[in-house]
């Protein structure tokens, strides 16, 4: 019975591992421009798995204004983007 408990244990935390894991896989991609005041960014990027997109290059809104601050023009980013209000935002940076 203990070792019963034990594996299902043990299963129960890799399983949390692996959804965390998934949760904040990130995407990459490129800076192209930066609209501060629209609160929007142009962001050439890879594929998107959790939202089953091709690579693209095209404009993200952002959850946090200080993101657009934190960012530059023809940088590389890595970022999660969800489905916020039927918008794409990008909701993690970094
Ligand atoms: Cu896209």
């Amino acid at each position: 019975m203990k070792q019963i408990i034990k594996t299902g244990l043990s299963l129960l935390i890799a399983l949390t591992f692996a959804v965390s894991a998934w949760a904040t896989e990130y995407s990459q991609g490129v800076v192209r421009s930066i609209d501060a005041a629209a609160g929007k960014v142009t962001v050439a990027h890879g594929p998107l798995k959790n939202l089953d997109m091709p690579a693209m290059t095209m404009i993200f809104r952002v959850s946090e204004e200080a993101m657009l601050t934190n960012m530059s023009e023809g940088e590389e980013i890595e970022f999660v983007v969800e489905r916020r209000n039927g918008k794409l935002t990008i909701i993690e940076l970094n």
